[in-house]
């Protein structure tokens, strides 16, 4: 079986385990805590970064890469749509998620939310929390004009621009960085993604120390 090296809330981890649910590919999760630096997960990915993959002599690294791999080993519910044009928008949105997002949104609530609480020991910075929050709420009006136009992120069928969004968005809700009040067509988008059975063992996860806000995987919310 894949053993995937990651922490409940890497929001990479979280894409990889998400796309490999959807493919039917068993994994087993291995805890990694990409900060406590340890020489043997160094060895095995010199970038030091979750997630990593690795069955047998084969260890794949960065989240794009693994969803690619899978893309093309696993027939199973193709997930980048199936001309090219479909497949650039659905890169574009997936690179939007992981890198724009990552670092206005995530980055920065991982970092003052979790990192600071758990590890440093340090108050938040109020002012990078309250800027992260408002970056969401511009990449929440983006997600409801798409969604105004299409069924899913980047056309009509599902996706891994659904599955980059939604792991990105479901650590900062986590966080408590999503205020969903006034973007109905996200929260639709997002209730659907969170009654899926391949989406729900990651809401059911938590991060030692650190609960999450109420709402964060009840169905209605
Ligand atoms: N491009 C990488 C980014 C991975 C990444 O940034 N992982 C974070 C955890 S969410 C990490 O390991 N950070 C520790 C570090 O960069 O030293 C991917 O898509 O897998």
């Amino acid at each position: 079986m894949w053993r995937l090296f990651q922490y409940p809330l890497c929001p990479f981890s979280r894409k990889v385990r998400f796309a490999c649910a959807v493919k039917a590919v068993p994994v087993e999760l291995v805890l990694e805590k990409p900060w406590e630096r340890r020489d043997e997960f160094a060895a095995l990915n010199p970038a030091g970064q979750t997630p990593v993959m690795q069955k047998g002599e084969i260890t794949l690294i960065d989240s794009a890469a693994i969803c690619d791999y899978f893309e093309e080993t696993v027939d199973r519910v193709p997930l980048l749509g199936s001309g090219p044009e479909d497949r650039a928008e659905a890169r574009r949105l997936i690179a939007w998620f992981d890198q724009k997002f990552y670092a206005e949104v995530t980055a920065p609530l991982l970092s003052e939310r979790m990192y600071k609480r758990l590890y440093s020991k340090q108050a938040p910075d109020a002012g990078a929390v309250r800027t992260a929050s408002r970056n969401a709420e511009g990449h929440l009006d983006y997600l409801d004009f798409l969604l105004d136009r299409r069924r899913w992120l980047s056309g009509p069928a599902f996706g891994l621009a659904d599955i980059a969004a939604a792991a990105q968005i479901s650590v900062a809700d986590y966080l408590g960085g999503i205020d969903w009040d006034g973007h109905e067509p996200a929260r639709i988008w997002y209730s659907a993604l969170k009654s899926r059975p391949t989406f729900r063992p990651l809401l059911a996860e938590r991060m030692e120390g650190l609960p999450p806000p109420s709402h964060y995987d009840k169905l209605d919310f």
